[in-house]
């Protein structure tokens, strides 16, 4: 879209006139940018809406789009004022990786993502357009992508006929439309395009075999239609992490799928790391007991005089709630839960009496609508349908946590000192390890980064799967390049952001696991510690890890409890077999990728011959009390 000379502003707004009403194209007619109305009637005369609505992020523009999701059953109320339901279907009910394809020129291809011929795309994506908007409304918001005023902020504008998208956007990220009316609006902006397509009678979008999702980072623009899943849907959020990544090459900054979080250390001092765990890993969670929240998903990271700081683009959580319960995640569950807080549950069980249910709730579930219809399912004898589906989600503002931290306003950011690695990993890494130094790091941590896939996703439990930066499904060119990026802003650094991985899954021969799930506190702690430089660390093959006595200390002032020698030689025992199968795995799959930089294979030789060294001297296994010195 987008040939031919550039026409009049006026003559835009006279044709955008026959898709909206007087109030309206006033509000499109204050926006500054002529290129962006005219991008407006080429997308309302491609999908012909009857309604164009501008949403200016006012409380009463607010109001009007939380009606409209429920009036136009995208959502159901609930018993409590303020919290919905929102229901996929059964056939949108997470991210699809197969239908989601980064657009490039003829003959341009990356090794592990999916892309697709631009040209092809676009021309795919104007057909399944093509009036997907006649007789609905279609909703134009504009959103910060980050903090006012900071340099690293970016700007986007999404166009959906969906109330439900319009709205967790407007809970995830901070409206921004007097960007655009400003005498210098934003120039490089993201545009977001998305249609739900014909729906079924119970609002699910109904062609889902032509669902599409594609990412056009040559033009900052993402499509997708014929789904509704926040991840395929919401612009700002998965599909804005490519463009951003994409982006932050050019510019020099790095895009992260990682949260953001401060620990406080001895003195009331705030260490500031951020995390990146493939899903279901403990991402959240780890966020979550940090002392300070700055951001659970994404971060946008840059360096300033040396140092790496990092941003969070949004204010709002869509985050996982299975398995939440009022034990384990006592504050999101209330939360989630008090009569105030505005929440959009997505593909949870709503009862009949209007109470929200998922897995967590101490209650049995009651009949009700979930993502599959009725529950339970009535005549079909399915009944061991689940309730509420592992990827149910709750959107939500992040300022309802207690912990928040206020800097996620600053323009500047925080620091970033340390950046952790997670993944399931039953029976090779320790808990928590810190590498050698930057590079090491990045390649042998977060390059490496696997996981073992889980019941949720296709394919076989159990097996490990490799996430880089567990960003792999976001990224819009090869890994290799990825890792490259990284490598060079390493170098900007004076003061090097310090690399960590932790495990919290590991298994004894019983399958049991040999932490709690609060021990991951005491890692944290660890990492401030190491972070100043207050304790010395043991030296394994694959990095520093924690001394006995530290962690004794740390367990008790942290957790008040006792850590015995046991424990610590059965945890902290370096695996050395198990670390070299992991790393043959690893650098088998990179060895097909042709950009990977030849720092990764210079480390993976070094760390292979650390480790052969160590297996001649030791042994399948190290006792770790005969690394502390
Ligand atoms: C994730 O899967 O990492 C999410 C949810 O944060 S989604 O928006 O689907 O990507
Ligand atoms: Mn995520």
């Amino acid at each position: 879209m987008g040939e031919g000379p550039a026409p009049r502003r006026e003559e835009v707004l006279s044709g955008l006139s026959r898709f909206t009403d007087k109030e309206n194209l006033g509000r499109l007619a204050r926006i500054t940018d002529a290129g962006l109305l005219g991008w407006l009637l080429e997308v309302a005369e491609l999908v012909q809406p009857s309604l164009i609505y501008v949403n200016t992020g006012s409380p009463e523009d607010l109001d009007y789009v939380r009606r409209k999701a429920i009036e136009g059953k995208e959502e159901l109320p609930t018993k409590y004022r303020l919290k919905t339901v929102h229901f996929d279907g059964v056939y949108d009910l997470g991210r699809d990786l197969k239908n989601t394809r980064i657009l490039v020129p003829a003959g341009v291809s990356y090794p592990l993502i999916n892309t697709l011929e631009r040209e092809k795309g676009l021309m795919e994506i104007k057909e399944l357009m093509k009036g997907v908007m006649k007789g609905r409304t279609m909703f134009v918001s504009f959103y910060c992508f980050g903090p006012r005023g900071s340099p690293l902020t970016s700007y986007g504008v999404q166009v959906t006929d969906s109330a439900y998208v319009v709205h967790s956007e407007n809970i995830l990220y901070r409206p921004c439309y007097d960007a655009f009316t400003s005498d210098r609006p934003p120039r490089n902006y993201m545009r977001f395009l998305h249609a739900t397509g014909e729906r079924n009678e119970l609002g699910w979008s109904k062609n889902y075999e032509m669902k599409r999702i594609y990412i056009d980072p040559e033009d900052n623009i993402t499509y997708s239609v014929n789904t509704q899943y926040a991840g395929n849907t919401v612009g700002l959020k998965k599909l804005a992490l490519r463009l951003c990544v994409n982006q932050g090459a050019k510019e020099g900054h790095l895009c992260e799928h990682m949260f953001i979080a401060g620990i406080r250390g001895p003195g009331g001092r705030v260490t500031y790391v951020t995390g990146a765990f493939p899903a279901g890993t403990g991402k959240t969670s780890t966020a979550m007991v940090a002392d300070l929240l700055v951001s659970d998903d994404l971060a946008i990271v840059y360096a300033s005089k040396g140092v790496a700081r990092a941003i969070n683009p949004e204010v709002g959580s869509f985050g996982i709630i299975d398995g939440v319960n009022p034990e384990d995640d006592k504050e999101i569950y209330d939360i989630l839960l008090d009569p105030e807080t505005e929440v959009i549950f997505s593909n949870i069980l709503l009862t009949d009496d209007g109470e929200p249910w998922w897995r967590g709730r101490p209650e049995p579930p009651r009949p009700g609508m979930n993502y599959a219809g009725r529950w339970p399912p009535e005549g079909t004898g399915a009944d061991n349908e689940q309730p509420s589906h592992p990827n149910a989600r709750f959107t939500t503002y992040l300022r309802y946590f207690k912990n928040l931290d206020p800097k996620i306003d600053d323009p500047d950011g925080v620091p970033v000192e340390a950046m952790i690695f997670g993944g399931r990993d039953s029976d090779t890494n320790v808990p928590v390890e810190e590498a050698f130094n930057w590079v090491h790091g990045n390649v042998t941590k977060a390059a490496s980064l696997e996981s073992e896939r889980t019941a949720a996703v296709i394919g076989k439990v159990g097996e490990k799967v490799l996430n880089p930066y567990a960003i792999l499904d976001f990224l819009p060119f090869s890994p290799g390049r990825f890792l490259q990026l990284h490598i060079e802003f390493g170098r900007r650094l004076t003061k090097e952001t310090k690399v960590y991985s932790v495990n919290y899954f590991l298994r004894d021969a019983q399958g049991r696991f040999l932490n709690d799930k609060s021990d991951k506190r005491v890692w944290l702690k660890w990492i401030d510690l190491r972070v100043h430089g207050d304790v010395d660390a043991a030296e394994a093959p694959t990095g520093y890890i924690p001394l006995y006595e530290d962690l004794v200390r740390l367990f008790d002032s942290v957790l008040g409890k006792e850590y015995r020698e046991e424990a610590y030689r059965e945890q902290f025992k370096i695996r050395v077999t198990k670390q070299l199968e992991r790393l043959e795995r690893v650098v088998s799959v990179y060895r097909e990728i042709y950009d990977t930089p030849r720092e990764f294979f210079d480390v993976m030789d070094w760390q292979k011959r650390k480790l052969e060294e160590a297996k001649a001297r030791y042994g399948d296994y190290i006792d770790p009390f005969t690394l502390n010195k």
